[in-house]
Order: structure tokens, then sequence, then C-alpha cells
């Protein structure tokens, strides 16, 4: 049957139409990271900023104090205010202790953590960050990091996306421990702690190309039909 070639113009432009809209929704979608959950310490509490979650340690409590933070990794026009400011403790008694934050993962996948720190040169040098599926057992991610000795501009990053059970997780967890710290008075400062996530439900970019190859591919067999 030979088509009339009005009708295949038309044809042809409608495909095109629907692919450029379907390419632009996906991409922006794929692109598109939310905050889940972020402490900026500008309070001066352990209290989170934006979302949900909630921070708690085992530090000694004189130990746990807010400093000058920085707008290294902060979000939503946050303000470099305060950060949080963690020290060695007598008898550097605070080696070992931790951060952990439970944030519920549900309706996001994807997840990536970052925060700012910096650390004074007798402070904790040999941080471990951790991960957790059920909020009791926490996994090492990543080798240890010593923090720089100014925030500077760019944040320390941990890309979960291959930790497939931190997906929709509503006991997800996140740790940084804590040890290295020579005195007392050696600090680590931490600010801009943001739990990222992409909306679940939403195909990822390979999954989108696949699914625009698979309408190509259908658009060339009805072409091919038609011609015959
Ligand atoms: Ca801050």
């Amino acid at each position: 049957m030979r088509i009339n070639p009005k009708r295949r113009l038309t044809r042809r432009i409608s495909f095109n139409l629907i692919t450029a809209i379907l390419s632009l929704f996906l991409v922006s979608q794929a692109a598109q990271a939310n905050e889940i959950a972020i402490w900026n310490f500008n309070d001066s509490n352990l209290t989170i900023d934006h979302g949900t979650g909630v921070l708690t340690t085992d530090f000694i409590v004189a130990n746990v104090l807010f400093a000058a933070g920085t707008t290294n990794n902060a979000r939503l026009g946050d303000l470099a205010g305060q950060s949080l400011s963690l020290q060695g403790g007598s008898s550097t008694a605070n080696n070992g202790r931790q951060l952990t934050f439970n944030v519920s993962t549900l309706g996001f996948s994807n997840i990536v953590v970052s925060f700012a720190t910096q650390g004074t040169s007798t402070g904790f040098n040999n941080n471990q960050f951790q991960y957790s599926l059920d909020g009791t057992t926490f996994v090492d991610f990543g080798p240890a990091y010593a923090p720089a000795t100014a925030f500077g501009t760019v944040p320390l990053v941990f890309t979960l996306t291959s930790i497939a059970g931190l997906n929709d997780n509503a006991n997800a967890a996140f740790r940084i421990v804590f040890n290295g710290a020579s005195s007392a008075t050696g600090t680590n400062r931490i600010d801009n702690f943001v739990v990222d996530g992409s909306p679940s439900g939403v195909p990822e970019p390979g999954t989108a190309a696949l699914l625009l190859s698979g309408l190509s591919g259908l658009y060339g067999l009805s072409k091919r039909r038609s011609r015959k």
C-alpha cells in the first residue's frame, strides 16, 4: 500500500514531536536530585533544618560545640552561619565515637550524601563514613578520610547509588566514625550535611535511552511496513 506523502509527513512530525517531549521530560526527571534531608547547624543544635531526620551522637556532650560555618555545600539559600565542631576531649576520649544520621529515603532512589568538613592538626584525621539499611548494622563505605584544614569549596561526596537497599528505605542511616584525634582540643567541623536522592519510579538515563531506541525501532518498523 502506498502511503499518502502528506500523511507520512504528518506522521513523521508527530513522532518527532512525541520523542522530543518525552526526551525533555526524561532528561529533566533523571537529572533531578532532591534534597531529602539537610543539617546546616546554623541554629547551633543537632535538629534537622530541612526535611525529616534525626541526628544523634555518643560524643561527650561538653565536646559537641558549634563554630563558624561555610557555604561549601550549602543548599536552598542557607547561609554559612555555624557548623558542628567536635573536640577530641579529655584523654581524646572521643576517638571511636560517632555521628549518626537517621533519614528515611522512602520515595527516593540514587542516594548521595555530602558535607563540608575541616579539621585542626590535632583533630580527628582518620574518619570513616558508613551506611545502614536497618539503622542498626553499619557498613564502611569508601576509604577513611582526613579533613582538609579549611572547608574550601568542594564537599566530601559519598555516592551510594550502587547500594540498592538504601532506596525507598524507612530505616536508612548514615554515620561518621571519628578517630585519630591527638589532643583534647583538636577539632573537626562539619557543615551542610545533605542527603540527596531522585524520586523513585522515574526511569534512569539508561532506561530512558532504551525506551527511546525502542520507540525509534517501532517507528522504523511501521515505516517499512507502510512501504510494502
Ligand atoms: Ca552552617
